[in-house]
């Protein structure tokens, strides 16, 4: 067995419900065992823990439906929870007490759609399809953006909820702005696809960090930042303090270096050296997750505490991500 078949066996061994891998999904192939890597059907991967998001997916594909609308009806279970405090209906307020969202869409082709700081518009993921799919654009923004959404069928509403509310006006009392690691980062759905096919497509969702000056747009909505897909080598998205990944470009970064011959987790990892190397990283946390095209799924962040959801018709698992602080 070679060091690497060790490793993540090792990696698996000893975990109590959550395990840390490279490869731990039913269709990691074999990958250093000869040079038939060998894909074995669907694979969804999301940042955080969102085993039923990911059960949504896998149903659409069932049921015969594309990539790209398995990533789409996955994503809008998302928003539409209000208990989501990170996305959509129910995500956490910025300093002014207005939520405001960002999100994209890539289909297999490398097209891509996105909207950002939108108001009152539940469904940005839906919004960024048709950006991709109804305009010559990839993003709009702010006011166009959701005139856009109207436009094209959608409602205008509320987003706050009491919660919601509530949490804002205990911040409130302070107003401090500060990033804390793994707790207002939680639940923002970054999701990556494969189907049987081997088609790729990803989408990324969220209501950014929370309580952040008005007009701030993070890294979700932005291709190559929050989220890549590219069909021919494979995707990657990112959670945590958008701003280190935009400075890094990470999710393009992740799949250049896969590009190059890195399996999605060396990938992530060295995604997240380039940041750690650079800046200060105590208080801040950042989460990659990536697919190749041959199912093979990985994931790195900065600290401890990450974790995502990596699913396939046979498995439905939450595992710990590796980190570069321990
Ligand atoms: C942002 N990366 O707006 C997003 C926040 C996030 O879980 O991932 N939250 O910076």
């Amino acid at each position: 067995m070679s060091n690497r078949r060790q490793f993540v066996l090792k990696s698996l061994i000893g975990a109590l419900g959550l395990s840390s891998s490279a490869f731990s999904c039913e269709s990691t192939p074999e990958a250093d065992s000869d040079n038939k890597r060998e894909f074995k059907g669907p694979v969804i991967l999301t940042t955080w823990n969102h085993q039923e998001t990911n059960a949504i997916a896998l149903n659409v594909l069932k049921e015969n439906g594309s990539v790209l609308d398995a990533v789409e009806s996955a994503i809008r279970k998302v928003e539409a929870d209000p208990n989501d405090s990170s996305v959509g209906y129910g995500g956490r307020p910025d300093r002014e007490g207005v939520v405001s969202l960002d999100a994209c869409i890539m289909n297999k082709a490398g097209e891509a759609g996105s909207v950002c700081f939108v108001r009152d518009i539940m469904h940005p993921i839906t919004v960024a399809r048709m950006v991709m799919e109804k305009t010559p654009h990839v993003i709009l923004a702010g006011q166009g953006a959701k005139q856009f959404a109207l436009e094209n069928g959608m409602k205008a509403r509320n987003l706050l909820t009491d919660a919601s509310i509530n949490s804002y006006k205990e911040w409130l009392k302070k107003s401090e702005y500060k990033t804390i690691i793994n707790i207002e980062n939680h639940d923002t759905i970054g999701l990556l696809a494969i189907d049987e096919s081997q088609d790729m497509a990803g989408g990324c969702s969220t209501s950014g960090m929370a309580y952040k000056y008005h007009g701030r747009v993070g890294d979700s909505p932005i291709i190559g930042a929050g989220l890549y897909v590219d069909n021919e080598i494979g995707s990657a998205t990112a959670t945590g303090v958008g701003e280190m990944v935009l400075r890094t470009l990470g999710s393009f970064l992740v799949v250049e270096l896969m590009r190059g011959g890195l399996d999605p987790y060396q990938a992530c990892k060295e995604a997240v050296h380039r940041i750690v190397n650079k800046y200060d990283c105590k208080d801040t946390q950042v989460g990659y997750v990536a697919l190749n095209k041959y199912g093979e799924a990985g994931a790195y962040s900065i600290h401890p505490g990450f974790i995502y959801t990596c699913s396939t018709p046979h498995k439905n698992e939450v595992l710990k991500s590796e980190s570069y602080f321990k």
